[in-house]
């Protein structure tokens, strides 16, 4: 037996809980949204996993962190979608069952790529942890709680490896972190930001293994990790293994039947893809970046957030939206730290502030105008003024009163 829908979205993260409130605060029609999910909890706000979720002391955990409490809206609970007559399935309930719909939203996210895929052996044993939705994060919480006196092996220097990096060192874990690039968040950060964070990292114990990969794990008889073993035969023991090595997107189930571009479904700037009834949002969407007349896809919360509202828009309100026009926006909390950046990182680096006080930040240029903007320790006055700057993308010829002026130049717009 099968079931209409008006609308259907596919996949259960953080936009699908934004587009889900969009379509409420629209007045969708009771009945015509349903939201089919590999995971069999309602949306929640994914940055909790990798820095409240871990924390020894204060963590959060569901139903706290439903979206839409990212951005102080309301907190949709499973009661919530029952009030509002929402329906939720779960892969598993919604087996052998046909749901048909006029318009489908894909919220698919992305997937946590293996060591497999890098030729690394042995990379099946226990012990070896992800990091991408709760379950993944409840199962490395238990096994960080059961760590005593145990070591810990980072792969990877990205967002995941320097949260969850933060998170062990905080419950008392000594932790190696191991990276192919010559500095962490290669990404974004220049090597003198990565400094600065490297040698925070450094003088909580963390030990950096940059420049190399790992090529093998050693198993006990048990069939647990016992030790990371690197490219050039160094052995690193360890009792636990976080691996972030990066994500691809969950485009695989509409290869051939839409267009994909840079690894993800290709949308229009309503979040249209090449099926005019079916849109793509948050980290699987390839979508025009107006500011920059290119195509990209980001793998960010807020864009996640953004985008789902931006295509339910479109959809309900399709005369009052127009293209969506979107200022590049990521952060991260770790420690005592907490920084912000807007915009794109090209172009040269002028820096300000002193990071001796903790107080520091980037302003990057692109022919003659300021194009991103980078802060550490910022108020939220600050950060405000920071996308300001890299939304407006002043000009500026003297970049030695652009560093003299820091955070002021941008107060100042
Ligand atoms: P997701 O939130 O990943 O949701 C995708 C959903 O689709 C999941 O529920 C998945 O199970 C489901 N799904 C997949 N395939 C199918 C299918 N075939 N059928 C049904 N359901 C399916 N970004 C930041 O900007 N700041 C942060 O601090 C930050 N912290 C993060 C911490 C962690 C631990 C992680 C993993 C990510 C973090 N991110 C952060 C990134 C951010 O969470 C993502 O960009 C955001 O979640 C993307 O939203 P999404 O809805 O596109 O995908
Ligand atoms: P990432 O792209 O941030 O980092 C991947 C890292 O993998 C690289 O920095 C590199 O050091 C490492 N790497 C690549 N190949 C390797 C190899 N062969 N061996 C060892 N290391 C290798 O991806 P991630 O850290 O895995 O994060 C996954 C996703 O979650 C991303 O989309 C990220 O944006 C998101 N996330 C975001 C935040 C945030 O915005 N604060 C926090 C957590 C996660
Ligand atoms: O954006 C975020 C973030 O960094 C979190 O930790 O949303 C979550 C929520 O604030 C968790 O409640």
């Amino acid at each position: 037996m099968g079931r209409a829908y008006k609308v259907v979205i596919l996949g259960g993260g953080v936009a699908a809980g934004y587009a889900a409130l969009e379509f409420v605060k629209h007045g969708i029609n009771r009945g015509d949204l349903c939201i089919i999910s590999a995971e069999s909890v309602p949306p929640y706000e994914r940055p909790a996993l990798s820095k409240g979720f871990l924390l020894p002391e204060g963590a959060v955990r569901l139903p706290a962190f439903h979206t839409c409490v990212g951005v102080g809206e309301e907190r949709l609970t499973p009661k919530w979608y029952k009030e509002h007559d929402l329906t939720r399935k779960t892969l598993l309930t919604a087996a052998m069952e046909t749901i048909s719909f006029q318009i489908l939203i894909i919220a698919t996210g992305a997937r946590v790529l293996r060591l497999e895929e890098f030729g690394v052996t042995r990379a099946d044993a226990q012990n070896i942890y992800y990091l991408r939705d709760v379950n993944d994060a409840t199962k490395l919480l238990e096994a960080m709680i059961l760590l005593k006196g145990g070591k810990a092996v980072v792969i990877g220097g990205g967002y995941i490896g320097m949260e969850c990096a933060a998170a062990l060192v905080t419950n008392g874990v000594p932790v190696t972190m191991v990276f192919p690039e010559s500095h962490c968040m290669a990404r974004l950060f220049t090597p003198q930001i990565a400094t600065f964070y490297e040698d925070y990292y450094t003088s909580k114990g963390v030990v950096f293994i940059k420049g190399t990969v790992m090529s093998a794990f050693e198993s006990n008889q048990n069939g647990k990790v016992a030790a990371v073993i690197l490219k050039d035969g160094t052995r690193l023991p360890a009792d636990l293994v976080v691996v972030g090595v990066g994500i691809r997107a969950n485009t695989t189930l509409f290869e051939g039947q839409l267009v994909i571009e840079k690894g993800g479904i290709k949308v229009n700037g309503k979040m249209r893809t090449s099926n005019s009834s079916v849109y793509a949002v948050g980290d699987v969407a390839a979508f025009p970046l107006k500011m920059y007349g290119d195509v990209r896809r980001l793998e960010h919360v807020d864009h996640a957030r953004k985008s789902a509202a931006h295509a339910v828009q479109a959809i309900m309100t399709p005369e009052k939206t127009s293209d969506y026009d979107y200022l590049p926006y990521f952060y991260s909390r770790v420690f005592t730290l907490s920084w912000q950046f807007f915009g794109d990182n090209v172009g040269d680096c002028i820096y300000f502030g002193d990071s001796t006080k903790g107080k520091f930040g980037a302003y990057w240029i692109d022919k003659c105008r300021v194009v991103g903007a980078f802060l550490e320790g910022g108020s939220k006055d600050e950060y405000s003024a920071l996308a300001l700057v890299a939304r407006q993308r002043p000009i500026t010829e003297d970049t030695e009163a652009l560093a003299g002026q820091g955070i002021k130049f941008a107060l100042s717009l």
